[in-house]
């Protein structure tokens, strides 16, 4: 039987040359590190065979909150390797956000910060984890340190390709976050689907700026370099001027708009600067026409823009070039997130079900390789987000025009996007409605000229209370990540709502909609 482990097939695409440079990144204090291909099989063969020691039972999960770091990148590796399950968490999450992952999830192990290692190993003990480690920035930890004890051989676990290699959690509108489970199958048919659609050629190398907690950074960047055999150079956070300077050297990055945004704020960013780059790939949020347009007079460049969710990895894409297969059409247009990709099914429906015509408003529903198996351990929650006749529920609302591009024009679910980070407007007013003195509140996600989006609350107080509005936001900073915190919050006397008692949030976006202009 063949193996369908996504490591086999990454591993299968590593260049003949294995001393050759793979990764180019740099240590906390700035020092050069390069990684040549051998060592990223060795080093995650070590980790690998460490997990492996632990004997855990199959489809353990290994949670991971840590700095990004090649090391990082290793671990995931490892895990899909030894062939446990992978459920890396935002650094942004703090105490009850963790607790609850790690509660739902019940993983086998845990790797934190050294420096988070004090809470973060009491709240994993007490769920029953068994072995907590530890990874710092700057190849530090218990994790490595163990692993150094392991040799670098490692044959990759037998997987077939409907095994869970990865949990995301991602929010939702009502109660708690789901972990959308995500299989082998699922990340190679989608990882191999954009090595072809998007052209990847031999001596490509990209740009990795994203955090590698979510599906941008971890599955679209990291597989789509490694399954083309392609060079990264390596950046442990963002910072404009550092991948300007490095496009000389690169073909390929990607990134969310606030990005391109942040870039577009530097003069160092020149048609010239950006001559030896081949694509711009923007996504995870909306990117704005100018934006779009701004980006190609200034480089030259068209950024191609794709769409994408936790549950199905990327779904639509616009082209990289004329090419027949892909329905003929040669350009990328801006404010469209391009064409279903080859093996994706995407339809329009209205709120009862029915397919739309071209060209037509609806729910956007869509199936095929790339499709999540569910929401761990959230049967009914799973059925709720499947049609009858077995298409996912997006939650986006969206249109295919005639040529076939798809745009998304707004979404059902009531979700901020800043940034490229999701807000639940629910989970935020939850934590508010709770705090002293609030009778209700509402977050509406308002336009923002860098983050795209942000959150502003508005707080409604109880008869005779006072409420404070920095107060609120001081409130939630303690509780909760700091992109989800309300850039703004404002008391008022009551919230508008339409005659069936419902929040008429439109309105709010509406009067608060010039705040960042
Ligand atoms: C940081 N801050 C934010 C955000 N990020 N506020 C709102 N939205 C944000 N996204 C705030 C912090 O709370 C803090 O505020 C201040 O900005 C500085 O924080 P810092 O961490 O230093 O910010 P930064 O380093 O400048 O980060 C901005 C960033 C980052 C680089 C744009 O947010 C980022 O990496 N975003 C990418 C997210 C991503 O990869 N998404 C992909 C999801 P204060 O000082 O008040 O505390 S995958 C996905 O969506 C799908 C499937 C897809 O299609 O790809
Ligand atoms: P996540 O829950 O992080 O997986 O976010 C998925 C959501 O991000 C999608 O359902 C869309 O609402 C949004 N999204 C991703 N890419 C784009 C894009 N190019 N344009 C508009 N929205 C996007």
């Amino acid at each position: 039987m063949s193996n369908e482990n996504l490591f086999s097939a990454l591993r299968a695409a590593f260049p003949e040359q294995l001393d050759d440079i793979a990764i180019e990144a740099a240590s906390p204090r700035g020092e050069a590190l390069h990684y040549t291909w051998r060592d990223i099989d060795r080093a995650s063969a070590r980790i690998a065979n460490m997990l492996a020691s632990l004997n855990l039972p199959e489809g353990s999960r290994v949670a991971v909150q840590v700095e990004k770091s090649v090391e990082a990148m290793l671990l995931y590796l490892a895990t899909l390797r030894a062939g446990y399950v992978f459920l890396p968490l935002n650094t942004a999450y703090q105490s009850a956000e963790i607790e609850y992952f790690i509660g739902n999830a019940e993983p086998a192990v845990v790797v934190c910060t050294p420096g988070n290692f004090g809470w973060v190993s009491k709240i994993a003990f007490t769920s029953g984890t068994q072995h907590v480690f530890t990874l710092g920035e700057d190849r530090d930890g218990s994790l490595l340190e163990r692993a150094a004890h392991f040799g670098d051989e490692h044959k990759a676990a037998q997987r077939r390709a409907d095994d869970l290699a990865a949990i995301l959690y991602t929010s939702g509108t009502t109660g708690r976050s789901k972990g959308a489970m995500l299989s082998h199958g699922n990340l190679l048919s989608n990882a191999a689907m954009l090595k072809d659609y998007w052209g990847w050629k031999k001596g490509d190398v990209l740009i990795h700026a994203l955090p590698i907690f979510h599906v941008h950074g971890l599955f679209v960047a990291i597989h789509g370099a490694l399954i083309n055999g392609s060079k990264m150079i390596w950046m442990s956070r963002f910072d404009p001027k550092a991948v300007i300077a490095a496009m000389p050297r690169a073909t390929v990055f990607m990134g969310v708009p606030t990005l391109y945004v942040r870039m577009l704020a530097e003069p160092s960013l020149t048609r010239e600067q950006a001559r030896n780059m081949r694509l711009f790939i923007a996504g995870s949020a909306p990117l704005l026409i100018e934006t779009f347009r701004e980006w190609q007079d200034r480089t030259g460049s068209t950024i191609l823009e794709r769409y994408g969710m936790s549950e199905t990895i990327m779904l639509t894409s616009n082209p990289y070039s004329a090419d027949e297969r892909y329905g003929n059409q040669d350009e990328r247009r801006g404010g469209t997130v391009g064409f279903p990709l080859p093996e994706v099914g995407l339809r329009v429906v209205d709120d009862a079900g029915k397919e739309l015509p071209t060209g037509e408003i609806g729910n956007i529903q869509v199936r095929g390789p790339n499709v999540f198996k569910g929401y761990w351990r959230m049967p009914e929650k799973t059925r709720e987000e499947f049609s009858s006749d077995g298409w996912f529920k997006t939650g986006d609302v969206g249109e295919v025009d005639e040529r076939g591009y798809v745009s998304i024009v707004g979404r059902s679910k009531d979700l901020i996007i800043s940034g490229g980070y999701n807000v639940y407007p629910a989970e935020i007013e939850g934590y508010v409605n709770e705090m002293p003195g609030v009778a209700e509140s509402a977050l509406v996600g308002v336009p923002h000229p860098d983050f795209g989006e942000v959150g502003v609350a508005v707080v409604i107080p109880k008869p005779g209370a006072r409420v404070d509005g920095d107060a609120v936001i001081a409130g939630l900073k303690s509780q909760l990540a700091n992109f989800k915190i309300p850039k703004r919050c404002f008391v008022a006397t009551e919230l508008p709502r339409n005659t069936m008692g419902k929040v008429q949030k439109n309105l709010l976006r509406d009067q608060y909609k010039g705040l960042f202009a």
